[in-house]
C-alpha cells in the first residue's frame, strides 16, 4: 500500500481526472514530490533537487500504473459509498413519506368517523323532528276545531289557539285551519279574518273556492273547505261574526245555524236565527236585501240577483262584485253585508259601498267604520 500522504495529494486529481485508461493527466512533478514525501518517511532529506528524479527507486511507469489502480479502487469505493448513501437517503425519504402517509390515513379515518357521526346525528334530529311533527299532527287531528277541542279538553289544561290540521268527515283530504281555542269557550274554526289590510281580497272565483291569505293573519279559508266542515253527518254549526270599529268599539252578529250548499249550487248560504249587537245585515230589512239562501258571486262568476241590472240608490249596478271592489260574497241585489270589502275605509269607499260592510251596525245613523272582523264557526251540541 502507498502511504496515506500520497493518496491525499492525489485526491483532487482523482475527482477532476478524465482518464480513459490509456492516458493520464497526472502532473509528473507532483508524483516525484510524492516520492520525496515518501522518502522523508525513510529519514531522507525532503528536497534534493531535479537530479534525484533519476534516482527514483520504482520506475515511473509502474508508479503511474499503481497510482491509476489505486485511483480506480478509490473511485470504486466512492461510487459504492455514494450508491449506499443514495440508497439510505431514498430509504429515509421513503420512511418519512410512509410515516406521513400513515398520519394522513389516521386523520382521514378520523374525519370519516366524524362525518359519519355528524350524518347520524343529522338523521337523528330529522327523525325526531318528524316524530314531533307526527305527534303534533296526531294530537291536532280532528274533524274541525270543535272536534279537536272536545278530544283535547280532558288531557290538556289549556288548549292553545293556532293552526291545526283537520280532516272533516266524508272527505279524502286534510287541511290546515286556524282554531280559536280561548274565545267564548273555544272550538272555533276561523273561516275569514281581516285585521290589517295586508291580504288583498280582490280575487277571482277560484281563489274564493280554494281559499287565500295567511291562516295566522288575514285569510279566507275557502268555500270548499268550509262546505266540508259544515256538511258533516249529524252536525250543526253556528256562525259568529266579531267586529271592531276604528273607534275600538266591538260588536257581534251570531247565527245559530250556518250551512253552505255544494259547489254545483254555488255554495249558497243558509242561516239560522240571528242574535247580536251589530244588527242582522245578512237578512237586511226586507227580502230584496236578504242574503240568506243567496249563491256566492265573484267578479268572474255572477250570481248576484242583478240580472241584468239592479238600481241601488241612484246607481244602476250590473255586478255587485265589481261594485264592491271585485270581491266575492253572497250578494243579493248587493245587500247590506260584505265583510270581504275593501280594507281602506275612505270616504269614497264608504260612498260607493266598497269598504268592509255591515250596514246594520250604525252609530247616529252612520255605519261604523270597521277596523277588523273575524268570521268563525263552531259545532252546536245536538242530541243526535
Ligand atoms: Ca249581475
Amino acid at each position: 500500500m502507498w502511504p496515506t500522504t500520497v493518496l491525499l495529494l492525489l485526491l483532487p486529481h482523482l475527482f477532476s481526472s478524465t482518464d480513459t485508461g490509456n492516458n493520464t493527466n497526472f502532473n509528473q512533478s507532483e508524483i516525484v514530490n510524492a516520492d520525496f514525501s515518501d522518502a522523508a518517511f525513510k529519514g531522507q532529506k525532503p528536497h534534493r533537487g531535479v537530479k534525484d528524479r533519476d534516482t527514483c527507486s520504482i520506475p515511473c511507469d509502474i508508479t503511474v500504473k499503481l497510482l491509476r489502480d489505486e485511483k480506480h479502487s478509490v473511485c470504486g469505493q466512492l461510487q459504492q459509498s455514494l450508491l449506499a448513501f443514495g440508497r439510505s437517503t431514498r430509504k429515509l425519504i421513503r420512511d418519512v413519506m410512509e410515516e406521513q402517509q400513515k398520519a394522513l390515513d389516521i386523520l382521514s379515518t378520523q374525519v370519516t368517523e366524524l362525518m359519519t357521526k355528524v350524518q347520524t346525528l343529522s338523521f337523528e334530529v330529522q327523525r325526531s323532528n318528524t316524530e314531533i311533527f307526527s305527534m303534533k299532527h296526531v294530537e291536532s287531528h280532528g274533524r274541525d276545531c270543535s272536534d279537536i277541542k272536545d278530544s283535547l279538553v280532558s288531557v290538556v289544561p289549556k288548549i292553545p289557539s293556532g293552526i291545526y290540521i283537520v280532516h272533516p268527515e266524508n272527505t279524502d283530504s286534510s287541511f290546515e285551519v286556524f282554531c280559536e281555542m280561548d274565545y267564548m269557550g273555544g272550538g272555533w274554526t276561523v273561516m275569514q279574518r281581516r285585521t290589517d289590510g295586508l291580504t288583498d281580497f280582490k280575487r277571482p272565483w277560484i281563489d274564493y273556492v280554494d281559499g287565500f291569505g295567511n291562516l295566522a293573519g288575514e285569510h279566507w279559508l275557502g268555500l270548499k273547505k268550509v262546505f266540508h266542515i259544515v256538511n258533516q253527518k249529524d252536525t250543526r254549526f253556528q256562525l259568529h261574526i266579531a267586529l271592531v270599529s276604528h273607534d275600538d268599539i266591538t260588536s257581534y252578529a251570531s247565527y245559530d245555524d250556518f250551512k253552505l250548499d255544494s259547489e254545483t249550487q254555488f255554495f249558497s248560504l243558509h242561516l239560522g236565527r240571528y242574535a247580536g249587537s251589530a244588527g242582522d245585515a245578512f237578512h237586511g230589512y226586507d227580502q230584496e236585501q236578504n242574503q240568506d239562501t243567496a249563491p256566492f258571486s265573484a267578479s268572474d262568476v255572477d250570481n248576484d240577483g242583478c240580472n241584468p241590472f239592479c238600481s241601488i240608490g241612484n246607481r244602476t249596478v250590473e255586478s255587485c262584485s265589481t261594485q264592491h271592489n271585485h270581491t266575492g260574497w253572497w250578494f243579493n241585489q248587493c245587500g247590506l253585508a260584505n265583510l270581504n270589502g275593501c280594507y281602506e275605509d275612505t270616504e269614497k269607499n264608504q260612498e260607493q259601498r266598497m269598504n268592509i260592510l255591515w250596514d246594520t251596525w250604525r252609530h247616529n245613523g252612520v255605519p261604523h267604520s270597521i277596523k277588523s272582523v273575524t268570521m268563525k264557526i263552531r259545532r252546536i251540541v245536538t242530541n243526535n
